[in-house]
């Protein structure tokens, strides 16, 4: 079962395209952020989609009124991205406005250290509001194993937990699943790696022995 997200934070259009096409094999789908759009516009989601066939992830984060993340999300979904992750902090009218569009991942806690100060204490509330709205999934961090498991207890079942911070920030792949993830998301380690392809099979590999 493939299980690993690309993490795919370059500008450049082509390192992009090449980087996704030659980790394809061994990703269940492409994550898409800032960088990659901002850098090569907002048809790199069609691109990726045709050259590795595979679901695209627009991580943008949406944290706006309900209006603004619509008309957001509706450019982005157009585009052809099967996912669009948007912030819960913002509010159930905010983030039904990206559902009501298309797939949406919720995120409700984060993977960097600062996430201590203001999300983390608001994780419950957000796993309640996914609870309610029952979106495809959350993200949840891989850098805090122990907090994956504390997440997966209290979601409903379904609700698919996807985690970035495996490689570069700390996390570990096989940790974060047994703890209850159903997805790892890795950047830097497949893409800032000499072979691409080598990093991401390896990753694919311990998924697998899981
Ligand atoms: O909490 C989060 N942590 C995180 O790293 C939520 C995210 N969406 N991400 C994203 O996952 C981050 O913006 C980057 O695109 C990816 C992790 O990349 P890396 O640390 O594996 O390079």
């Amino acid at each position: 079962m493939k299980r690993l997200i690309l993490a795919l934070d370059v500008y450049e259009r082509e390192r992009a395209l090449e980087i996704a096409e030659c980790t394809a094999d061994y990703l269940w789908a492409v994550k898409v952020n800032w960088p990659l759009i901002i850098g090569s516009g907002l048809g790199i989601v069609t691109e990726l989609k045709q050259v590795t066939g595979l679901p695209v992830i627009a991580d943008l984060k949406l944290a706006d009124i309900p209006n603004t993340n619509g008309l957001i999300a509706r450019r982005v979904f157009g585009a052809g991205a099967d996912y669009v992750i948007a912030h819960g902090f913002t509010g159930r009218d905010s983030v039904k406005a990206v559902m009501e569009l298309g797939e949406t991942i919720i995120v409700v806690e984060m993977s960097h250290p600062g996430a201590r100060e203001f999300i983390q204490p608001a994780t419950d509330k957000l796993i309640e509001l996914t609870n309610e709205l029952e979106p495809f999934g959350v993200i949840a961090p891989a850098t805090r194993p122990e907090r994956v498991s504390y997440i997966r207890s209290r979601l409903k079942d379904g609700i698919k937990i996807l985690t970035p911070g495996v490689g570069a920030q700390g996390g570990k792949a096989g940790e974060v699943l047994k703890a209850g993830a159903d997805y790892i998301i890795v950047g830097r380690s497949i893409y800032e790696s000499e072979n691409p392809r080598e990093s991401a099979r390896r990753l694919h590999e311990e998924i697998l022995g899981v």
